[in-house]
């Protein structure tokens, strides 16, 4: 294990009571319990409240533009496939926005890790609809009620592809952890939606209501199977949150199915492009 105060960066600016603060614990103690550095991975931020973790969480990074967190994830794992790469972005910036990414990443088993703040909100433009807002919720940029009815992001992401789906809650640190923990150490895409209420701009769904509606999948829960994972996905549109590893199953990753990429990483191989080259006209 290495030292957690390691990953320490800024103090965060997140609104006290915001599950962003038990989320961003937890990546810390994942991150320390499986004995990474913070120059042993990569953390691709999206923007928002969630993405502002770029400056409270120490670690080679990148903070992308809104929505393309996930393409630059690929970016860096293609360059390092033995890199760790992990995503943190919002709803917003995952599910919204770049939503395209997702399906593209998990239908290509790209070998990272993403971590959605599902505030069902946009947090940082203070309060706006997000695509997992329930029909009908009120916020400033549907001052009578969302027409659309929301995106199921675990229904998405399991149909779409994605060898790991999990699902875990902001309020609970220690359970998050673990899904945290079993997601990076996955083989393929991995997903973890994580319940995170916003208490500024999110007064429906509040910890009382996920309380209120979630449950943990027992023990002897069986998450190689597709179809019952499926159907456990579909809960979440009667508003029931299954938390836990939804789906797992091994399947060749992109890069393992990349002849070029079979011995070496593509920085460790000895010919490579000197794009220093394209730029010597201008210089
Ligand atoms: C290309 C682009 N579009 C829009 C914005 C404005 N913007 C910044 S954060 C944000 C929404 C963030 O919501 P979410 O991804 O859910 O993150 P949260 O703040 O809730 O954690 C938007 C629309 C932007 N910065 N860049
Ligand atoms: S606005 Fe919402 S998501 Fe952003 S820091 Fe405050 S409580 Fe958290
Ligand atoms: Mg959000």
């Amino acid at each position: 294990m290495s030292n957690i105060r390691d990953f320490d960066g800024y103090k965060p600016t997140w609104c006290p009571g915001c599950g962003d603060w038990g989320i961003g614990a937890a990546l810390k103690i994942a991150f320390s319990q499986l004995g990474f550095t913070p120059s042993s991975i990569v953390v691709v931020f999206g923007i928002g409240c969630s993405g502002n973790m770029n400056d409270f969480l120490n670690a080679y990074a990148v903070h992308s533009l809104h929505g393309r967190a996930i393409p630059n994830a690929i970016g860096v794992k293609l360059a390092n496939h033995k890199l760790p790469v992990i995503v943190v972005a919002g709803d917003g910036d995952c599910y919204g926005e770049g939503g395209n990414h997702l399906i593209h990443a998990a239908r290509g088993n790209h070998d990272i890790t993403v971590i959605v703040h599902d505030n069902r909100v946009y947090g940082l433009t203070t309060g706006q609809v997000a695509p997992t807002a329930q029909k009908g919720f009120k916020s400033k940029s549907t001052p009578v009620g969302i027409i659309e009815s929301p995106i199921n992001p675990l229904s998405l992401a399991l149909t779409q592809g994605a060898t790991f789906v999990a699902q875990a809650f902001a309020g609970d640190t220690l359970h998050t952890i673990e899904i945290i923990k079993k997601a990076i150490e996955h083989k393929g895409f991995s997903i973890v939606n994580i319940l995170q209420p916003c208490v500024t701009f999110n007064k429906v769904n509040t910890y009382d209501y996920y309380l209120k509606r979630l449950y943990k999948l027992t023990a002897d829960y069986q998450a190689d199977n597709y179809q019952i994972a499926i159907k456990k996905t579909t809960e979440m549109n009667e508003e029931k949150f299954p938390l836990g590893i939804i789906y797992q199953v091994r399947r060749p990753t992109y890069t393992e199915q990349l002849t070029q990429l079979n011995k070496n990483t593509l920085t460790e191989k000895e010919r490579y492009l000197d794009f220093n080259l394209l730029f010597s006209d201008f210089v």
